[in-house]
Order: structure tokens, then sequence, then C-alpha cells
């Protein structure tokens, strides 16, 4: 009836939000204990708790005294923090280094305020609370000029003042538009700007959570159906900081293998070896780069986990062997449901040692999914991670490295869209049910799996892919955005999302490109896998009955226009995996909206049609049909137009052309990238090394080249080369200077290629004090070789 004019019926009066909740009341009393500050409150116990000196932590529970343990979220202790306590009649102030709690008692509203005194946020009339339904609230206050960004998984612009969002992974395959809310994905964290500085919040709630930034009347608010209020405050200053702090709670992305950063090709599905064989063939043939091919649901039995049909792929372990000699993985999908089938393993395994998701009474859960009647790990358990994380040697014996996790929000063919709410998890011994903990299904099937893989791969890094994650995500899995469709606008969707996606920890993720469901068309494939060259992840995926789109099916000037940005992918390969690297250490993303590099600057605010690389590189595509030109917004400072070299003074929007083939990319003056070449997959030898440096008026620019062997965990014992690069001029002398920082790793190629681009006046170059020879080339270019 939803999608009649039922649903406005006049009968169906909805609750107004927040008139039916308890205030938390006055502070009865406070005191220090065990390194936490306990106020008891008329209506609720709060806890404050500091994890440094700019993050703090506040838990309400109306009911008991708060519990402080067992987040799925956060991976970090509360730490040892010099807190200064200042108790007066009205107010209790908790003061560490770079943030202070001032409490007021009657009634209970904290301020966060900065070591300058500077409010961080506040709350006013209204506070915490809860209802008698056992939801809890908090309200802050908010100012008119401030935006927030995160929230994980979210349709609709960068900005999300004025949205009010549902935090319940869930399955949505109609189509998503501005008033989808609910998806795979619930992250209950955002940061807020606010004149320039940032702070961030995190409310780690595992039920179903609402948001609400309509902030017209001056407030906030964000509230749990289940659970405590469970908050974390982080003090920024800047929007950089606040990520780092969040990940630093929730952890950051493991760097990722060098294959999963290369293009992938998926479809639902590749349903027997041979299909799998042409497909690799035809990449080849045309010299299409590609370093993985996906495996959706069709190549099992009867839709079984762990098991290959044999009749479509008789022989999965040479195939995967004959694969991997081109350079290309193949990535099986993974669901959660297991087939209820008593001649099955899994199932027998999972009946006969308790390891399914069971009601309180003791029967286990039935949904249906692929396979029918179907059984769900309770990943809760940590004997049940193990069981599950070893079954996955069913396909590392194979020579299978990566994984892709669906269906784990946990989708069920039902009318909830899940699993039974009432269900009980075992929660390792301190059972919840999964109303209360729905949203970390898929986080702990990917971390059983994730770790499952990673220790049967002996050393070698897994590469895990997973639609449904909660906050931490980013420790175990990289996240496509679900089944979106083949349309101009998913194309546009899909730039705020990713970048509302890095900017919540989750810095690898990237859109299904070409659309999932829908017939697709050669130039929105064009413009799309543009686009996907510079997405964190970069997969084109169809569905059944769809239309082909791999990258030669829309005729020759769409297969060498999506060629074209496949290779540039791999161009900027040693940039990308540099700034992975880069992430996998800050949890800054690598994919990141305007604004987080220039938050000073409105016309970022809410910049939802272009991205930055890193914190030098503007990427503007085309989203809309029949298109050639856009304007670009070039914050202040030079920019260099890649294609062309030119210079475009920034602080103002421009026109740019934009042919078919071509996706606008500018590259901030006094700034260096490095590149590659194409090849077929990232296991070809790299031999061309490039640092291509664009000089601006600044005549000044500095890079540090990072590589490892992309596939091992060396690197984490410093098996790495990493070496710093500067570049300057002087009238007509360039100056380059090396440092090595590291060299207990040998990249494949021996010298490195400078580029230098905008030196029109240099006649001479020396290299740490010698004079090198140089190649002058048209438009001011500038080659000079270096040895590695
Ligand atoms: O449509 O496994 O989002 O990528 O191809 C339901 C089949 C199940 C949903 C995933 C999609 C995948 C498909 N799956």
């Amino acid at each position: 009836m939803q999608d009649t004019s039922f649903a406005i019926h006049p009968g169906n009066k909805q609750q107004i939000e927040g008139t039916n909740h308890h205030d938390i009341g006055n502070v009865r009393s406070f005191k220090k204990k065990e390194g936490r500050f306990v106020f008891e409150c008329d209506n609720g116990t709060v806890n404050v708790l500091f994890y440094s000196d700019s993050v703090a932590r506040v838990v309400m529970n109306q009911k008991q005294d708060p519990v402080l343990e067992g987040s799925f979220a956060v991976i970090k202790e509360p730490g040892y923090v010099d807190v200064s306590v200042q108790e007066k009649d009205e107010e209790v102030t908790l003061t560490a280094q770079e943030m202070s709690l001032h409490v007021l008692k009657a009634p209970m509203r904290i301020t966060f305020k900065d070591s300058d005194g500077q409010i961080i946020v506040g709350e006013g009339k209204k506070g915490m609370g809860h209802s008698h339904e056992g939801k809890v609230i908090c309200y802050k206050e908010a100012l008119p000029y401030e935006h927030y960004y995160g929230f994980g998984e979210k349709t609709g612009f960068l900005d999300k003042k004025g949205e009010k969002m549902t935090m319940w992974n869930t399955d949505v395959y109609a189509p998503h538009n501005p008033e989808t809310d609910a998806l795979y994905q619930s992250i209950p964290f955002f940061l807020t700007l606010r004149g320039g500085r940032a702070h961030g919040l995190f409310f780690d709630n595992t039920g179903k959570t609402h948001f609400n930034m309509r902030t017209e009347a001056g407030t906030y608010s964000f509230s749990g159906d289940s659970g405590q209020m469970d908050y974390y405050v982080m003090a920024g200053p800047g929007m950089k900081e606040v990520l780092s702090q969040y990940t630093s709670l929730t952890g950051t992305m493991p760097l990722p293998p060098k294959w999963a950063l290369g293009f992938h090709q998926s479809r639902y599905s590749y349903e027997t070896e041979e299909e799998v064989r042409e497909l690799v063939g035809n990449f080849l043939e045309k010299s299409i780069p590609v370093d993985a091919i996906y495996l959706d649901i069709h190549y099992m039995d009867g839709y079984r986990v762990f098991t290959f049909d044999e009749d479509r792929f008789p022989n999965a372990k040479q195939l995967v062997a004959d694969l991997k000699e081109q350079g290309i993985r193949l990535v099986p999908i993974v669901d959660p449901g297991v087939k209820e089938d008593p001649e099955y393993e899994a199932y027998q395994e999972g009946v006969h040692d308790d390891r399914f998701c069971k009601y309180i009474e003791g029967n286990v859960y039935y949904g249906d999914v692929w396979p029918g009647n179907s059984a769900f790990p309770d990943f809760t358990s940590d004997s049940v991670q193990k069981w599950w994380g070893g079954k996955h040697k069913f396909y590392s014996d194979l020579g299978i490295e990566g994984i892709w996790n669906d269906m784990n929000e946990p989708a069920v063919f039902n009318e909830t869209k899940t699993m039974d709410t009432k269900v009980m998890h075992d929660n390792n011994g301190n059972p919840k049910t999964h109303r209360e903990l729905h949203n970390i299904y898929g986080l702990k099937m990917g971390e059983a799996t994730y770790e499952g893989m990673k220790n049967n791969l002996e050393g070698k890094r897994t590469f895990l892919l997973t639609r449904a994650g909660y906050a931490g995500v980013q420790r175990y899995a990289s996240v496509w955005t679900g089944d979106n469709r083949s349309f101009w606008e998913h194309l546009q969707l899909a730039l705020p999302m990713c970048m509302n996606l890095g900017m919540s920890g989750v810095p690898f993720c990237g859109p299904d490109v070409g659309g999932f469901a829908h017939d697709a068309n050669g130039q929105l494939l064009a413009r799309w896998t543009q686009f996907g060259t510079f997405t964190p992840y970069f997969r084109n995926h169809s569905a059944i009955g769809t239309l082909r789109q791999e990258p030669w099916s829309f005729g020759e000037d769409v297969e060498a226009n999506v060629k074209k940005y496949i290779d540039l992918r791999y161009i900027w390969m040693p940039h990308l995996y540099k700034l992975f690297r880069d992430a996998s250490l800050t949890g800054l993303p690598v994919m990141r909206p305007l604004v987080f590099e220039y938050p000073e600057d409105k016309n970022t605010f809410n910049l939802s049609d272009q991205f930055m690389i890193g914190d030098n590189v503007i990427v503007a595509p085309i989203t809309t049909p029949d298109t050639e030109h856009r304007v670009v917004y070039l914050p202040g400072g030079e920019w260099v137009n890649y294609w062309t070299d030119d210079i475009q003074e920034g602080g103002r929007h421009i026109m740019v052309e934009a042919p078919l083939d071509t996706l606008p990319i500018f590259v901030k003056a006094d700034t260096v990238v490095a590149h590659g070449s194409p090849k077929q997959s990232t296991a070809v030898k790299e031999d061309n090394f490039q640092l291509h440096a664009y000089f601006g008026k600044i005549a000044e620019a500095s890079y540090t080249i990072y590589e490892d062997d992309g596939e091992t965990f060396g690197y984490e014992n410093g098996e790495a080369f990493e070496k710093s690069v500067n570049l300057s001029y002087d009238s007509d002398v360039l100056t380059i200077t090396t440092e090595d920082l590291n060299t207990r790793f040998t990249p494949d190629w021996s010298e490195i290629t400078i580029v230098i681009h905008g030196a029109f006046d240099v006649t001479e170059a020396a290299l740490n004090g010698r004079n090198v020879e140089m190649e002058k080339l048209d438009g001011g270019k500038l080659v000079i070789t270096v040895s590695r």
C-alpha cells in the first residue's frame, strides 16, 4: 500500500518526533570513578570518558549503569588523559588539553569547547532523553551557517544539512533516488563544518538510528530505537584532524593488494568456465587492462556457498591458475545464507556445531534467499567467526585471493527485507536481539571473511568487497554502492555518495560502473568509465537481463574511449597506490570533496559534481548526456589542465570543453603526480616510472615516492621504497634534490623520468648539486631522467 496514495490517508497520523520523551533531567550527583566521570541524573546515568586530548565519549543509560564495553566499531581503548575537574554549584567542567566539557547541572546540558574556549558544539533547551518504548535521543544546537558531511552511504547532495536520515542496513533494489534513505551501509558518523572549523560526532548504536539535520529550529538530533545513547565528539579542529580522530577510534583501511586497485569486470553472471575464458580472451586480444573477474551466484552448486557447480566450472582450480598466469584474479561472491540441506557440509556443520542465528527458544531462524530456505551464521560469536573464516580455505585452496560479500544486510526475501528482529545473537555469551544488532551483521561477516582469507593466504594480502557494513567496515573491506541503475542520474548520485563514504572513514569505495540494473548505452558507459578511472574502487558490473556492458559492447568508438580511461587508471596507478598507502596510515580518503581541502571557501560547501584525488587533483566528470562542456570550479591558486598544460587562475568557475573522450582533470600548480604506463594488469612490471611536476608561480614542488611489492605484508616490516624528490627553480636553473628514505624494497623500475610542465625559462638543471642533462620539449616541458 506504500506505493499508492493510501500511504497519505488522513487516518495515518504520524507521531510528532521528540514529543514523547523524558529529558535527562537534573544532575543529582557527580563523581570520578576509575578513569570515567559519572553523572547520576533524574532520568538516567551518564558516563564521560576521554580517548585522547581531543576525543571524548558520552554514554547515557536510562535503565542501568552505562555499558562501556563491547563496541563493534571502536577498537581503541580509552587512553590515559590528563583531565582537570572543576565542580561548581551549577556546572562541572572537565578539561583536557584540546577539549573541555562543560556540564550544566539543572538540567543536564553538555557544551564541548576547544582549548581557546570556543564552543565546538553545545546543547540548548533540549539535551539527552529517552522514551517509554526505550528510544534514546540527543539534541545539539545547530548554527545556521554550519554544514554536515559523512553519514556513510546516502543519496542526495554532499552537504547533509536539511536531511533526515535513517541507519538500518537495507537491500534496496528499487531505484535509488533523493528520498531513498536507509541503504546497505550504516555509518552513524558525521563531520560538522562551522565557519572553517570542524568537529566530528559518532553515534555508536547498532540498532536502527535516526539523524534529523532539519535544523530550522536551531537544533539537530540523533536517536536510536534501541540501545544506549552512546556518542563520541572529536574536536578537530580541521576536517582532516576529525577524520584521523574518527579512524583512530574505528581503524583505518589496510593497504590493499595492488591488483585490487586495477580495473575489475563483473556481470550477474559469467555463468560458465568457457564464458570466463572467452571474456578474458577479449580483454587480452583488445589489450584492455583487467585485474579481476567476478563470479556472481551462478558459479555455485544450487547457490550453496563454498561449492562450484561442476558442470559449469569443471576445473575451477585450473581456471584460477590460468587466469593468474595472465595476471588476472577471480573473485567469487559469497552470501551469508546457508542452504537448508541436510546433505550439504556447510549446513551440517552449522547445525551440528550450533553456528546459526536462533530464536531465544532455541529454533534456528530460516529465511528465503537464493538457495531457498536458508540459515544464517551468527557472526557475533568468535567461534562462528573462526569457522566461517576457515571455510574459505575452499576458495584459497583453489588459488582465489579475493571475496565478494553480498546480501549481508542481511537481505531476506520477505516483507521486512531482513531477518526477524526477534532473533537472538549469541554475542559471545552476551545475547542481544537482531533488532539491537542488525547493523553489524555485514561488518561481522566481513571480519570473519577478511581474517579467514588473510590467515589462509599466509602472508599475501587479501581483498574483500562488501555491500553491507557499519562504522569500522574499512578495517576489512572495500564497499561498492549496491544496485544502482544505468541512469545518468545515478552517475551523478555516485559522486557525493562516494565522497561522503570517504568522509565516513571508508576510502575504498565506488559504484557499479555503467550501472547495474537497466540497460546502459555507449555514451553513458564511456562517461561512467571516465569517472571510474578515479574512483578508489573501479568495477564494471551489470545485472542479468540487461544489455551487455563490457568495454567493447557498444562499438569501436566507445571501446576506444573506455580503453583510453582504463589505460589512464594504470598510468595513474603509482599515484593512486601512494594515496592508498597514505589513507591506510591517516584515514584520509583517496577521493575527497573540495571542501575537505578548501573548508573556508563557500563555493565548495555543497560542491557535489566534482571531486579531488588526494590534495592536488580535481576531477570533473561529465554526468549528463550529449554534453561536451561543463563548468568547473577551481579554488584559489593556479590550476593546470592535465590534457593541455594550460594554466588557469583559480578562485572562479571556468567553462571547460569536454568532447566525448575527455574527462576534465586539473592539477594544482606547484605539485607533483606519479605516473606509470598502461599495462594489461598490475602484474606486469612497471618500467616507466614518471613524476610529473606542474610548475606555477611558486616554482617549487615535492613528492614522496612510495612503492612496495604490492602483494605481501612485507611493508609492515619496512620493506618499502620511499624517496623524496624536491624540485625548484630560480630564474633559469632547475634544482633537483632527492633523498632515499627507505630502500628496503627494490622497485621494478630503475629510473625516474621527471617531467616538468611549465618550466619555460630553464636552461640548466642540477641533481643533488651536479649538472644533469635535460631534454626540452615543446610547450615548456622538460624531461630529466634520474636513476632510482
Ligand atoms: O540482486 O548476486 O547487489 O551486485 O549481482 C540480488 C546477484 C543479488 C545483488 C548485488 C548484485 C549482484 C546480485 N545481488
